[in-house]
This record gives C-alpha cells, sequence and structure tokens, in this order.
C-alpha cells in the first residue's frame, strides 16, 4: 500500500497543471476530499496550478469555492478523480481527454478507469484516503486542508456513527487534528446548522411516519405536502439520515414525488435487515444500510414496501426480538 502512495506522489511532483474531479451531486465527502488535496498540494508546490471541477452544491458552499473548467486544462494536465467507482458519474470533465489519470476511492470496485487507481472500500471516506496519502508522503498539510479533509470524514461517517468507521479513520482524524492544531468542534456549526423551516418539515415527517409491526417505518410525500413546506425532493428524501435510532424501527425509507423526473425517489436506511439487495430490483441500490431507489409510481413504491418489511419481519426473526 505504501508504494502506491509514493507512486502517486511521484506523479503529483512531475505535473504541473492539475485538475481533482468527484462525482456527480457533490457531498461533503467530495468536496472536502478535492478541495482538501487542491489545498496540500499548493501548500507543498505553491507554483502548480491544481483546479477543482465539477457542479457546485450552494449547501455545502462554506466547504470552498471550485474552479471552472475550460478545455485548455486537457493539455498536458494530470487528472485526479475522487470518490467515485464509475466513469458515468465522474462530473464536469471527459476523463478520456486527460493524459494521466489517478483514481482514488472508498466505494466498492465497480470499473477501472484510471493509470493509477488506489481504492480502499475499508476507509470510511475519500477524505481519509487524502489522509493517508498525505501521511505517507511528503505532501503538506496546512490548517486550511485539514479543515476541508475533517469535514469530509465527519460527513461521510455521519459524526463516526457508521459502521465503517475504524481505528485508521480515528488515526488519521488524530494526526490531521495534531499536525495543524485544528479547531475542529468550531466547524460543526457550517456542517450542522438548520432551518427552523427544515425542522418543522422533519416534524411533519416524524408526525406522520408509519412505522409496522414487523419494525419498517416509512412516509410517502406528494407535490402538496413539498409544496406546503417548501422544500425539494431532494430535501425531502434526505431526511431519511435523521430518523436513526427510533426503538422498534429497524429500517425506514421516505418517498418523495419528483415533480422535474415525474418519478418517485425513494431514500432506505437501516440499522439491521439488509437493504441494498432489495433496492437493486428497484431501479436503485447503494451500500447495505443506505440505499436509495427511482421508481414510476406509488403503486410500485407499496410493492418495495412490503418487500422491505419483510426484511424486517426475517431480522426480528433471526435476532429473537419480539
Ligand atoms: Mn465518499
Amino acid at each position: 500500500m505504501n508504494n502506491i502512495f509514493k507512486e502517486i506522489y511521484k506523479v503529483i511532483k512531475k505535473y504541473d497543471k492539475i485538475v481533482i474531479a468527484r462525482h456527480i451531486g457533490a457531498d461533503p465527502d467530495a468536496l472536502g476530499s478535492t478541495l482538501g488535496l487542491k489545498e496540500v498540494i499548493l501548500n507543498t508546490f505553491p507554483k502548480k496550478q491544481v483546479y477543482v471541477v465539477g457542479v457546485p452544491a450552494s449547501k455545502h458552499k462554506y466547504i470552498g469555492e471550485l474552479d471552472k473548467f475550460t478545455d485548455d486544462m486537457y493539455d498536458n494536465s494530470l487528472l485526479i478523480v475522487l470518490d467515485t467507482p464509475d466513469l458515468k458519474r465522474v462530473d464536469g470533465v471527459d476523463v478520456t481527454k486527460f493524459n494521466f489519470k489517478i483514481k482514488l476511492d472508498h466505494h466498492p470496485f465497480i470499473e477501472k478507469f484510471a493509470d493509477i487507481e488506489l481504492i480502499d472500500d475499508k476507509a470510511s471516506s475519500a477524505s481519509q484516503l487524502v489522509v493517508e496519502l498525505v501521511k505517507n508522503t511528503k505532501l503538506k498539510l496546512n490548517k486550511d486542508a485539514a479543515a476541508k479533509l475533517f469535514i469530509g470524514i465527519v460527513g461521510d461517517t455521519n459524526r463516526f456513527l457508521y459502521y465503517y468507521t475504524t481505528y485508521k479513520t480515528f488515526d488519521l482524524v488524530s494526526y490531521l487534528i495534531k499536525e495543524t492544531n485544528l479547531d475542529f468542534t468550531n466547524l460543526y456549526e457550517n456542517i450542522y446548522l438548520r432551518s427552523l423551516h427544515d425542522l418543522r418539515f422533519q416534524s411533519y415527517i416524524i408526525n406522520n411516519l408509519t412505522l409496522t409491526e414487523d419494525g419498517f417505518g416509512y412516509i410517502k410525500l406528494e407535490q402538496d405536502i413539498l409544496d406546503e413546506y417548501g422544500v425539494d425532493a431532494a430535501t425531502a428524501s434526505n431526511m431519511s439520515n435523521n430518523l436513526t435510532y427510533i426503538e422498534d424501527m429497524y429500517a425506514w425509507a421516505v418517498f418523495v414525488y419528483d415533480k422535474a423526473n415525474d418519478n418517485i425517489r425513494g431514500s432506505i436506511r437501516s440499522r439491521g435487515p439488509i437493504i441494498n439487495e432489495i433496492a437493486s430490483r428497484y431501479n436503485g441500490g447503494g451500500h447495505i444500510y443506505a440505499s436509495g431507489v427511482r421508481v414510476s409510481n406509488f403503486d410500485i413504491v407499496d410493492s418495495l414496501i412490503e418487500e422491505l418489511n419483510s426484511a424486517c419481519a426475517q431480522y426480528k426473526n433471526k435476532n429473537d426480538i419480539n
């Protein structure tokens, strides 16, 4: 493993122009890892040109500014893709037009598209992999980079709550904080600040959630509710992340009508039953405890609810929960 870090460092050192990209639908890990890596490279090699590209997400603007991609960035440059397992999900660039490509990712392997690929699906986040790269090479951290990388790790692990948080995560976070004297508690406000408006919408979900006897919780949200609370489909389905650790509820889902695509997006979470195999039969997929689906109508949602409900029943049975 150490050798691959050295190899990546050598390539970074060699190129004067570097473009850093990540997956579509930017989240804190995608942004923190790419912007953090840019900061680290510039801190080590101030004369290099380094660009972070992709569509910005206004919600995560506090992590840092993105660069506008221009076609001359393809010339004699190195592309580093972070947090993205497959070519079609790379945001903002044509990967094939680059001279040399590096991939760093923590998702289960899907396809090879780079010359050097560092894939560790035991890593909590792409940001964690960047910290590991820095620790194993002559790349130099500073406080600004450390803040971005910390935000990325916290984002993907949900404050070190998820199961892929390991001793290595804590080790590398400890290194980040120690090296830069990072004031990390002050970073939480940016990450977790919510509007009262969003919280009132969350209350609506909690008040109207159905919990079955088998331990499955769900809600179906039609357009009129989204209009009433002034939220979009993405914000609404993300509310699934806030429903964990509810007694007698082992898996849960938020199903939302998505006007832009005229279909229904569902966000499913679990603290026991495996859900991604079921999701994959409903035009979706993801991790074992966190998946998403896209289906055309609420009748299909009902049969998905039935399957998820049986998964909860089986889980309770297997674990002797009454
Ligand atoms: Mn990630």
